[in-house]
């Protein structure tokens, strides 16, 4: 299987890091979603990536669907528990980190595909209230730090992208969370080998 990404995508790196986990192998292709010539718009007419190529079968996307599929074809109940509260938990887990990094990266677009003088202020408050408030929510109760699921390391991808493109500004607010962030490397197989960059 090949997977379609960017070595700076929070998106393709929380595949990445689940396939590391699960033991998938994956082979790896760039894609460039400002090229208009690029296949991906033929993989997935949204754009978007990661996008992950299979022999047999339609091409998947996005993050969380390739993600759940990697466990299934892993034997399952691996990243996402199959018991319905833990399981609704861990989607719940990945859903909001998600969300942290569609508002992060919303925010990275607003500068960057915008002339300066057209940056909406109120717009990028917006998404950093989304973030504010995700982390003051998971501050209070952070994971648990057993094997990572794939809230874990949706979460995780989530904070390596805060520290690589917004300064890392988040962790001085949130100490329980930096301490959940430094340990989850130990337990989390590919996590650093797909640092962005
Ligand atoms: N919900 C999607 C989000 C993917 C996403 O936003 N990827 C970014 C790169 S990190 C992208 O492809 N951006 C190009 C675009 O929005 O046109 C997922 O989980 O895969």
């Amino acid at each position: 299987m090949r997977l379609r990404y960017s070595p700076s995508s929070p998106f393709a790196r929380k595949v990445r890091v689940a396939a590391a986990v699960l033991g998938v192998p994956l082979e790896l292709e760039t894609a460039d979603t400002m090229d208009a010539n690029d296949t991906l718009r033929q993989q997935n007419p949204l754009g978007k990536i990661p996008i992950l190529l299979r022999d047999n079968g339609p091409a998947l996307f996005d993050s969380s669907v390739i993600v759940t599929y990697l466990d299934h074809v892993a034997g399952g109940n691996r990243l996402i528990p199959t018991e319905t509260e833990a399981r609704f938990a861990t989607l719940r887990l990945e859903a909001l980190a998600d969300g942290v990094m569609d508002a992060a990266l919303l925010q990275v677009y607003e500068r960057r595909y915008r002339p300066e003088d057209k940056v909406v202020q109120s717009w990028l408050d917006n998404q950093a209230g989304k973030i504010a408030r995700s982390l003051a929510e998971l501050e209070a109760a952070p994971p648990a730090a057993g094997a990572p699921t794939a809230g874990d390391i949706a979460l995780a991808c989530a904070f390596g992208y805060l520290d690589f493109r917004h300064g890392g500004a988040w962790r001085a607010d949130h100490p329980n969370l930096v301490a959940w962030y430094e340990a989850f490397p130990a337990r989390c197989p590919g996590f650093s080998e797909t640092a962005p960059g």
